[in-house]
């Protein structure tokens, strides 16, 4: 759903003229240094960048999914890295207090989310529990006036700065599955938490990742979210459901941006006397990469406006997540094919970008766990289930 179609032309607008003066010429820059310079930090709050998703009532844009879609087309035309800064408080370091947060909560955390002052993490996975989120085994042990929290979580986006995680921990001793599973908001300087090194990564250098380490880690009681235990789970798969179609709106920018770079390069690279553009088998290449990026645009603004209609689209996301990380890897490839040699060398964009997209294929669910995901709802849904 979009609101207003002028508003949104115009975010539209001044965010593809920040992607464009400002981003892609720091690109490079980000990637060597493995940070985003913080002048570039606080244009992107002076944007509102971190607040797109936030509600207005705590200050932030308050977009509809169609809308955050539209905006997501945009900002994710450049290295995935930028994105990654503010991704985590409009996603998922922000949903699950947003959809699960008490009034209370919301209001501590909400505000200061919306302008980047306190950026949100979301911590799920463990040494021992990726795809199989359920079984993870960090626990919350009611203590008095709180809880103590013990476990160690892994690969955590944005952890290097985050001033609040959402930390998912079993509060069922007995339980071994989803069921026992609560969500906690968890600050920074919680006597306990201390964080591992940075991750040394195959790509997306400026996006910076790191453990999360709570040894008898205490909270306030206040820290449960929404106050109730048992919930964490759910919470983690609804806030997953939106980060998908998200994360695959960014997918299909980036193959926008690497069809753009592989035709440019294609016009002006001349090979047996001529563009190489004028060769069928390199416009092939850029026929099939424009037809899907095409379809995958296509499918991720359908989810999101069926998601704005309030209906369930945990298939429709997980379809998107899949078809649009595999697409865009298959784009990246075939930018680097395109630009021959020159596409394995660094000084070219599409070099960093081909290790970029990797990642896409495996976080908010790897393409094995969307299968698994589409094919269970499929089922489901033929039983009457
Ligand atoms: N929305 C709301 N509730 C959901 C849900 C969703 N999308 N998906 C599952 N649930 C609920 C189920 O309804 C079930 O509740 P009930 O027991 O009350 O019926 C509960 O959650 C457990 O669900 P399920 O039995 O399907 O859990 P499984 O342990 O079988 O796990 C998968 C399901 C594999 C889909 C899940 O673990 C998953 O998504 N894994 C990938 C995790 C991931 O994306 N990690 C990336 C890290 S974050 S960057």
């Amino acid at each position: 759903m979009i609101r207003d179609p002028a508003t949104l032309q115009a975010l539209v607008e001044q965010i593809a003229r920040f992607v464009r003066e400002r981003l892609i010429p720091s690109e490079a820059e980000v990637a060597e240094t493995d940070r985003v310079p913080p002048g570039i930090v606080a244009e992107m709050r002076a944007l509102g960048l971190f607040g797109l998703s936030i509600p207005e009532e705590f200050g932030g844009l308050g977009l509809t999914m169609e809308e955050e879609v539209a905006v997501a087309l945009e900002f994710g035309r450049t290295s995935p890295a930028f994105r990654s800064v503010f991704g985590t408080n409009n996603g998922i370091g922000s949903q699950g207090l947003i959809m699960g947060g008490t009034a209370e909560q919301k209001q501590n955390y909400l505000p200061g989310m919306a302008t980047g002052e306190i950026i949100g993490s979301f911590a799920l996975t463990e040494p021992e529990a990726g795809s199989d989120a359920g079984s993870l085994r960090t626990s919350a042990r009611r203590v008095d006036g709180g809880w103590l929290l013990n476990g160690t979580k892994r690969f955590i986006t944005n952890a290097p700065q985050a001033s609040l995680f959402t930390v998912f921990a079993r509060t069922d001793p007995a339980s071994n599955n989803a069921a026992g599973v609560s969500a906690f908001l968890v600050e920074r300087d919680a006597p306990g938490l201390r964080l591992g090194k940075p991750d040394r990564k195959m790509g997306q250098k400026g996006a910076q990742v790191c453990d999360v380490i709570m040894e008898d880690c205490r909270v306030p009681a206040e820290a449960l979210l929404g106050g109730r235990e048992g919930q964490g789970f759910k919470t983690a798969m609804m806030v997953l459901d939106r980060g998908r179609l998200h994360i695959s709106a960014v997918c299909v920018a980036v193959a926008e941006r690497l069809i753009d770079d592989a035709l440019h390069y294609a016009m002006q690279r001349k090979q047996f006397g001529k563009p190489i553009a004028e060769f069928q088998l390199i416009q092939a290449m850029l026929a099939d990469s424009k037809a899907e990026a095409l379809a995958g645009r296509a499918m991720v603004i359908e989810a999101a406006r069926k998601k704005d209609e309030g209906h369930d689209v945990g298939t429709e996301a997980a379809c998107c997540k899949l078809f649009c990380s595999e697409m865009v890897g298959r784009v990246a490839d075939r930018a680097v094919q395109i630009h021959g040699g020159a596409g394995y060398m660094a000084e070219y964009a599409v070099e960093r970008f081909y290790r970029d997209v990797r990642l896409f294929r495996i976080y908010e669910g790897t393409s094995q766990i969307q299968q698994l995901v589409i094919a269970r709802n499929m089922i489901r849904s033929a039983a009457g289930r």
